[in-house]
């Protein structure tokens, strides 16, 4: 069965939106398979987004990983990696489609990052690679 990691990032954990997240994974019909809330440290965020280092957003994306706890999910189901993707929509909220998690729920807030509620793995790899970052009990 496919897995994909999903992050609720700060700005969603502030907004009080953790619940929305994941009532969106489950009536999609996915499974959330593991689920922690924790502070993540600098050392772990640069494992996580290493395919971004050396890109202008990637110190204030670091920066605002650090600013609050985030809650990390693994979610399983067929094809649940695209599935999630689709279910958080682009990566610019300003215009990710109404209807999705960033489209609905995020927008542009002048930052030097985007901020956009949600993470979500982009292919199978990245998958198993994350999830054995954030979840390596499993
Ligand atoms: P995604 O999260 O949609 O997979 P990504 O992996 O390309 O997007 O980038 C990781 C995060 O970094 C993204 O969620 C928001 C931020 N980001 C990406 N591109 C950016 C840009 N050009 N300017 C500012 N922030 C950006
Ligand atoms: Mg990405």
């Amino acid at each position: 069965m496919e897995r994909t990691l999903i992050l609720v990032k700060p700005d969603g954990v502030k907004r009080n939106l953790v619940g929305e997240v994941l009532s969106r994974v489950e009536a999609k019909g996915y499974t959330i398979a593991a689920l922690k809330m924790m502070q993540a440290d600098r050392a772990l965020l640069l494992r996580h987004y290493a395919e971004h280092e050396g890109k202008p957003f990637f110190e204030p994306l670091v920066e605002f990983m650090l600013s609050g706890p985030i809650v990390a999910i693994v979610a399983e189901g067929n094809r649940v990696i695209e599935g999630f993707r689709k279910l958080a929509g682009t990566t610019d909220p300003t215009t990710a489609e109404p209807g999705t998690i960033r489209g609905d729920l995020a927008r542009d807030q002048g930052t030097k990052v985007v901020q956009n509620i949600v993470h979500g793995s982009d292919s199978v790899e990245s998958a198993l690679r994350e999830i054995s970052i954030f979840f390596p009990e499993l």
